[in-house]
């Protein structure tokens, strides 16, 4: 069984840099292309940077062979998405989102698809028969930072399985399991039906993973939710949602964890599973 898990945990990688290459072809290749000036400036810092590094820390030919070694194979593995991800993203993300008055958010992840399945403001979130998870309710509102519930906006909502695997990025599972995007009713509300999601490990047979043994670091994230809440003439906002408790809370691998994003859950009075509310409050664009 280990080893079936594992073996699973290597292809994720491999898949999200798939993903991630078709994202950018569809979104046209000239998106997002930087200045000459920009590159050549941020180009040589990252250089003069690790130049600095080599020389004050004195870093042999045997670290620096390694280095090289592992370099190549983060691209072989497919990692680059998951290095980038969990190691750097964090600070793209809170540079992008300075100036944001509305919700926190947080990074993306490696995991995302766009065009998840569409659902009524309180439908149920695709998921197998026998799905294995708590039963969780949750609700709240898309608002405007002044207050006026957004009529037009959607929630899109992905996480991991019982096994920490997503969909589309690990074998055997449904192609939407637990991705949905639910569309708010006339009070901006919505109420969504999913599992509460398990306590999370990056894979860990692959380049990331041989880094983290290596260093002696874990590769745990806190059991998170996913969320994309967009609506028109708003910011989109992209975050994750964690659970008090979590051992993983202080240490997140992916520094992604911030005191605005935790939920506050309770015992469903139906007896079965937990409820918990949460409002979006989205920036005008
Ligand atoms: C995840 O599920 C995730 O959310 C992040 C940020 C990195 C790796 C896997
Ligand atoms: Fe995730």
């Amino acid at each position: 069984f280990d080893a079936e898990v594992t073996a699973k945990a290597a292809e994720s990688g491999a898949n999200a840099s798939a993903r991630f290459r078709e994202r950018m072809a569809s979104a046209g290749t000239r998106e997002g292309v930087v200045d000459t000036a920009r590159v050549d400036y941020l180009a040589s810092k990252v250089i003069k940077g690790l130049n600095d590094i080599i020389l004050e820390d004195k870093v042999s030919y045997a670290e620096y062979n390694a280095l090289k070694a592992w370099l190549i194979k983060v691209g072989e593995d497919g990692e680059w998405p998951l290095f980038l991800d969990v190691w750097l993203e964090h600070s793209v993300e809170e540079v992008a989102s300075e100036h944001r008055e509305g919700s926190k958010g947080t990074i993306e992840g490696p995991y995302y698809l766009d065009g998840s399945p569409e659902l009524e403001w309180n439908g149920t979130i695709p998921m197998r028969d026998d799905e294995p998870g708590t039963p969780l309710v949750f609700a709240g509102q898309v608002r405007a930072v002044d207050g006026t519930p957004l009529t037009g906006a959607k929630v899109e909502l992905w996480h991991a399985d019982d096994l920490g695997f997503y969909s589309q990025f690990a074998p055997g599972l449904p192609e939407w399991n637990l991705r949905g995007t639910w569309t708010v009713n006339e009070d901006g509300r919505f109420e969504i039906h999913t599992l509460r999601p398990a306590p999370y490990q990056i894979p860990t047979d692959g380049a990331c993973g041989q880094l983290i043994a290596a260093a002696g670091w874990h590769a745990w994230r806190p059991a998170h939710l996913h969320f994309k809440v967009s609506a028109p003439g708003h910011e989109l906002i992209t975050t994750q949602l964690y659970f008090p408790g979590d051992p993983h809370n202080d240490d997140d691998i992916a520094s992604a964890v911030k005191p605005e994003l935790m939920l506050d859950p309770r015992e469903n009075p139906n007896g079965e599973g937990v409820v918990v509310d949460y409002d979006f409050v989205l920036d005008p664009e």
